[in-house]
């Protein structure tokens, strides 16, 4: 009916859990774990299930989780229970045991299941992976890349990524973790500061005291002491507020190719939160639809195994249209889709425009002012591009 087929020469894997979508942090707090649902619909109503292996998640197990974290957070975890009265969103209790039941991380109903869903959705796309069953997986309900071995932080309870990057690493000697979300991924870089095995690229908006985790400088690049292999393998990509489609997709395949070519990885994990869209509640770039998915088709074009997780997103209708679009992207058929959204698409009043791709100023009104001068683009490539002399592949 929608004329979508598998793709030719590779195939792509789905994984996701309906349970997983059911669960609320809260009236107020932006994750909103519904724009999951948002985003299959608009994928299943393209027709695109019919091109991928559709898997439901089964949840990780509590030695799963155990490969990244702590017992002591994970016992914790799984005993704590939702406060009985909101807390109020000012009073953030300094002494909180694991960072756990604060605004950003609030306890809520099922939280254990939640998690474990999301590192479940992560560790079958890693095992598709891994076997060869898979050239691409994707795993949308993922991609928290927050999360601490032993703390919870920024909306992310449990790393999915680390885990599922884990199980990578038992197959393939290098992965390379890419981070599009506008927030540093600051958990994934730390949990393999360490080791040459994994090199951690992340793009974000940076400003140290004003935006969330404040870490991320453009030199901060591993361990300092030269005796450490993992020293020079975390590349960071500072930006400002308003970076285009186009600046930022010539930074994204400059950086990436040049990693690409020297450290060779035999896996990528792409997190592709969706909080890098213009409008995003929580964002400040003036990324369209076409300038995200662009990074997953740059990607894609290299041939290396690749998981695409999720991660931020906090306008649900442009997260679901991107999380479609690049889905499209994995599958091939990104040609040959209608941009008008399918007419029986369930919510489509959500989506205000009848359009995959609406314009910035559909989307803003007014763009974001872009901060972001092409001389310090520039600047970061060199800087990349010195960096990675100290890489061996
Ligand atoms: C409840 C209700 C929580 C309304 C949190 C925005 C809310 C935020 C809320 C919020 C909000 C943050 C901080 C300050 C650290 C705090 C999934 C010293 C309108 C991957 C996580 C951002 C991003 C955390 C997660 C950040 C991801 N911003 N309203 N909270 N404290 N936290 O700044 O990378 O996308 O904003
Ligand atoms: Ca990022
Ligand atoms: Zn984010």
């Amino acid at each position: 009916e929608s004329g979508i087929t598998r793709p030719k020469g590779h195939n792509v894997s789905f994984h996701c859990n309906p349970d997983m979508e059911q669960h609320h942090f809260g009236m107020t707090h932006p994750m909103k774990p519904w724009r999951l649902t948002l985003s299959k619909s608009l994928i299943y109503s393209y027709g695109m299930s019919f091109a991928m292996d559709n898997f439901v998640t089964r949840a990780a197990t509590y030695e799963e989780l155990a490969s990244f974290h702590s017992t002591d957070y994970l016992d914790f975890l799984g005993t704590v229970l939702p406060e009985p009265v909101p807390r109020d969103l000012e009073s953030q209790n300094p002494d909180l045991k694991f960072n756990l039941g604060g605004s950003d991380c609030p306890l809520f109903d099922g939280l254990y299941d939640y998690c474990s869903m999301s590192a479940g959705s992560a560790l079958d796309a890693a095992r598709k992976i891994c076997s060869k069953q898979s050239d691409i997986a994707i795993a949308w309900g993922g991609g928290l890349h927050h999360a601490k071995k032993a703390e919870a932080s920024g909306f992310c309870y449990i790393n999915d990524i680390v885990i599922a990057i884990l199980e990578l690493l038992r197959f393939y000697p290098r992965v390379l973790y890419i981070d599009i979300d506008v927030h540093h991924g600051d958990g994934v870089e730390e949990a393999f500061f360490s080791t040459d095995r994994v090199m951690t690229c992340s793009f974000h908006k940076y400003d140290p005291n004003n935006f969330f985790p404040g870490t991320g400088a453009l030199d901060d690049n591993g361990p300092k002491s030269e005796h450490n292999p993992g020293a020079h393998h975390a590349v960071n990509v500072p930006l400002n507020d308003g970076i285009t489609d186009e600046q930022y997709d010539m930074l994204f395949n400059n950086i990436i190719g040049r990693i690409v070519e020297k450290f060779r990885p035999g896996a990528i994990a792409l997190q592709c939160g969706a909080d890098s869209l213009a409008g995003d509640r929580l964002g400040r770039f003036n990324l369209q639809v076409q300038g995200h998915g662009a990074c997953v088709a740059f990607c894609k074009r290299m041939n290396i195994p690749m998981i695409l997780f999720g991660g931020g997103g906090y306008t649900p209708r442009n997260v679901a249209r991107a999380w479609t679009y690049e889905t499209s992207i994995a599958i091939d058929c990104q040609d040959k889709i209608n941009p008008i959204l399918p007419e029986h698409t369930p919510w489509r009043e959500q989506f205000r425009q009848d359009t995959l791709f609406p314009t910035l100023e559909q989307i803003l009104g007014e763009p974001r002012q872009n901060r972001n001068p092409q001389k310090r683009l520039q600047d970061i490539v060199q800087h990349v591009t010195e960096q990675l002399r100290f890489v061996q592949g």
